[in-house]
């Protein structure tokens, strides 16, 4: 048996959903034939003939699934440094959004841009991202606002996809925010009735996306998105209960939405809509953290409920300015909650999961692609012990 690439004595968490908690084996073999996963188990049960072009012994290092950032908002221009000291100054995020800053000061820097800019200082952060064991990343569109504009947005999402040693999955959010130039009904009507089927026809996006809460879109309008979303065949995924509940979380399930995200306000209903609809529960400690909210997401009742739950980083130049996973892991146990366990596997099968992916990644199982995180640790909880140490050994993506 010859495969490509094979790795002996690993610690190796699966994640492989049949197995309880992180799948962890021990003395581990790893193999990998034309970028795929072709052998995952313990060393004894490794055929004596096999051999590699490549042999690796990691001598005990944990190997998990390649990192995935299932929720970032990471091309846009311009930075909002002087907004966050205001609200270090007690400024709320919500008054400076009405004060025409917030997500609309992104969108006048974003449309200034030249395309080269904003790729460049995209790609910039996806490699900080990468160097933490990240494979996969999700990438928004949203600080457009017109419908020129958000396609330029989504085609520079994809020229990261093909330039990067890196999976793209992207997200056309359609429903962010009203820009200047126009009202709420004209914006939503361009982009339904233009920015989606054209997105659609350039094979621009693979989800769309809306921010439902009291400072962006009512439930009545995202149900309008969903339903022209549902008619082109794309999924959708929301934005939803960041600072108050209104039904957001619920409103996500009844689309069979892949994820809904924040979920601070989320009450009861909304949980068991999720749960009933397997919609994931997207959670976004570093927002919790830099927007000094209280409101915890219900982590026990989703936990209760069986609902999936995954952790994102939300990067953006706003809410959530983090370039660091690990940080966002740390954040997401320390204050949400979560287990080691569930926190790796927010960021791996379940961040796979909200993505639509699971069948292709996020788990270390055979015939997967084979995008790993090889780690200088022996135990999950290591990994986001520490705040600021980035233990990764090397990154494989699609094998290499
Ligand atoms: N995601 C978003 O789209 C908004 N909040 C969030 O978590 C706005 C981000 C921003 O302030 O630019
Ligand atoms: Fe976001």
């Amino acid at each position: 048996m010859r495969f490509d690439r094979l790795w002996r004595h690993a610690t190796l968490a699966t994640l492989a959903p049949e197995r309880t908690g992180v799948g962890l084996i021990a003395d581990a073999a790893l193999a990998v034939t034309n970028g795929r996963i072709s052998f995952a188990g313990p060393m004894r049960e490794l055929p004596a003939a096999a051999c590699a072009r490549e042999e690796i012994d990691l001598a005990g290092r944990l190997v998990t699934p390649g990192l995935i950032d299932c929720h970032t908002h990471i091309v846009f221009g311009g930075e909002r440094d002087e907004e966050f000291a205001l609200r270090l100054a007690g400024v709320d995020y919500a008054d400076i959004a009405r004060a025409g800053g917030g997500i609309l000061a992104t969108v006048r820097a974003t449309r200034a841009a030249a395309d080269e800019t904003l790729f460049a200082a995209a790609a910039q952060r996806l490699r900080a991202l990468m160097a933490e064991g990240i494979t996969t990343v999700e990438i928004k569109s949203g600080y457009g606002l017109d419908v020129a504009s958000e396609l330029r947005l989504l085609r520079i999402a994809r020229r990261l996809g093909q330039r990067l040693p890196l999976g793209v999955v992207t997200t056309a959010l359609v429903a962010h925010a009203v820009p200047p130039e126009t009202d709420r009904a004209a914006h939503l009507a361009a982009m339904t009735g233009e920015l989606i089927p054209q997105a659609v026809a350039e094979r621009l996006a693979d989800a769309v996306d809306g921010f439902c809460d009291l400072i962006a879109f009512s439930a009545a309008e995202i149900r309008a998105v969903f339903q022209v979303a549902r008619r082109h065949g794309l999924p959708v995924k929301l934005h939803a209960d960041q600072f108050a509940d209104g039904g957001g979380a619920a409103l996500a399930a009844e689309f069979d939405a892949l994820s809904a995200d924040h979920l601070e306000w989320t009450g009861a209903a909304g949980v068991a809509a999720m749960a009933r609809a397997g919609t994931v529960a997207v959670l976004l400690p570093a927002a919790f953290h830099c927007l000094r909210e209280h409101n915890r997401p219900p982590v026990a009742a989703l936990r209760r409920a069986g609902v999936p739950m995954a952790l994102a980083s939300d990067c953006n130049p706003g809410s959530a300015p983090v370039l660091s996973l690990l940080t966002v892991m740390n954040i997401g146990a320390v204050q949400f909650g979560l287990s080691a366990e569930e926190t790796l596997a927010a960021v791996t099968r379940e961040a796979a999961r909200a993505l639509g992916r699971l069948h292709d990644i996020g788990t270390v199982e055979v015939g997967k692609r084979a995008d790993l995180a090889i780690w200088n640790v022996e135990r999950p909880v290591q990994l986001i012990y520490w705040l600021g140490r980035n233990p990764l050994h090397a990154r494989v993506w699609g094998g290499q």
